[in-house]
């Protein structure tokens, strides 16, 4: 492994917007797939894609295309697989492990409640409602944070290991699929609400994502404010598809309608932003002057704003067309490195900072600052000064 590649794999990292389903791994949707007879379309998969380059570089970070009308269309396909509670408990573990696998040492994983069946083999055993679904998930979390503590501490006292590897926190984010109705959102941020009374230690923040095609943030901003005043943390995608700018025709209503969305959300400042990819300069400037954090998931944007099409397929190419990454990292502006969906995009977060790292010329220094940077934009706030100490002391480390 060239040693930049070692480093983005032993830095420890910070992810802070990954959809539990879409981080599934292929193989388990895959199987999961099969043992309940659903077909999925083969140009879905990644491992179908082809690879014929020998530079090992265009090797790892050529993929498989995906616009944001397949990833949506991917999407439609996980809750035929991820059916039940058995399989709802695999994802969550197998996710828990990747990232933890991956030198992640907090992790921010968001997902939309759903029912689910019981037990696939069995319906008659009924359905797993959406608190349930939360509980499933919130427990398995509990328990892997449990058993990382046990495990690190073992390895430090029996290991001689110089990089033994970090535990990992994980903590759950609540989402509202901007795609449904008033009621659903409502619904999940009431559940938000009680669970983060039941779990306040791993429940903290609510989010809303989904199609961004569909709807409009200011139809759900009142319950947003609701969970706010019940003291939950606020990340809202924003930016993802065009808006009228003074290039683009402002008599466009669709443009028209994504740019007046796009400044409602900023003007409810939410504790965070997803991806925030599109904004034109006016409001992008209005951020630069009062920065809220944004959540940068580097290959999901070359992947839905189409632009690795021109290059092939390859992210290298891709991510040089970012319409805002550049400035983002010369002007130090807040943002974290993210994965968004791992399973779709077959990609970790080692991934993405190597990715960046190449793209935009980043040493090892950049790197682990963009890390311990993002540390301020966790929701769990206490856990920061703690997180900061043991990410330096790794990072000290590593450079010897
Ligand atoms: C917007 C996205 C997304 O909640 O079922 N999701 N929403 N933009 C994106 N960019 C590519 N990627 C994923 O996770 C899967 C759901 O997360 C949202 C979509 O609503 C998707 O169905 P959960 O665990």
């Amino acid at each position: 492994m060239e040693s930049l590649h070692r480093f983005c794999k032993h830095l420890p990292k910070i992810e802070l917007h990954a959809h539990l389903n879409g981080s599934i791994r292929e193989s388990t949707l895959v199987e999961l797939a099969r043992e309940r007879s659903v077909s999925l379309p083969a140009k879905l998969l990644q491992h179908e894609a082809e690879h014929h380059d020998a530079d090992r570089d265009a090797l790892f970070f050529n993929t498989k295309p995906r616009s944001l009308e397949e990833c949506f269309e991917i999407f439609s396909y996980i809750p035929k697989c991820v059916d039940d509670v058995a399989a709802l408990k695999r994802i969550t573990r197998e996710v828990l492990e990747d990232f933890a696998n991956d030198n992640v040492v907090y992790l921010e994983l968001r997902t939309g409640p759903k029912v689910l069946l019981m037990d696939h083999c069995a319906p008659e055993m009924g359905s797993c409602s959406k608190k349930q679904y939360l509980q499933t998930i919130l427990s398995i979390m509990s328990l892997f944070e449990n058993q990382e503590k046990d495990r690190h501490n073992h390895d430090m006292s029996s290991s001689t290991e110089k990089l033994v590897r970090l535990p990992m926190t994980p903590r759950l984010i609540v989402s509202v699929d901007r795609s449904g109705t008033v009621e659903q959102a409502q619904e999940n941020i009431n559940l938000a609400i009680q669970m983060v009374a039941l779990y306040p230690d791993h429940v903290v923040g609510v989010e809303l994502g989904g199609n961004p095609t569909r709807n409009d943030f200011r139809r759900f901003e009142p319950l947003f404010q609701k969970a706010r005043d019940h003291g939950l943390l606020i990340s809202i995608h924003c930016g993802e598809v065009p808006s009228a700018t003074d290039e683009f025709d402002t008599s466009d209503t669709t443009l028209k309608k994504a740019y007046e969305e796009a400044s409602a959300v900023l003007q409810f400042r939410p504790d965070r932003l997803g991806h925030a990819l599109l904004l034109p300069n006016d409001l992008m400037n209005k951020l630069m002057q009062q920065p809220i954090p944004i959540e940068c998931c580097p290959t999901s944007n070359v992947m839905t704003l189409e632009l690795a099409l021109h290059h092939g397929g390859n992210l290298i190419g891709g991510l040089k067309m970012h319409p805002q990454l550049q400035k983002w990292i010369e002007r130090k502006y807040p943002f974290s490195i993210n994965t968004d969906d791992s399973g779709i995009f077959c990609t970790n977060l080692t991934k993405e900072y190597l990715l960046v790292a190449k793209v935009f010329g980043l040493h090892e220094n950049d790197l682990a600052d963009i890390a311990i940077r993002a540390v301020d934009h966790i929701f769990d706030k206490p856990k920061r000064d703690a997180l900061i100490d043991l990410m330096a002391n790794r990072i000290e480390k590593l450079k010897n």
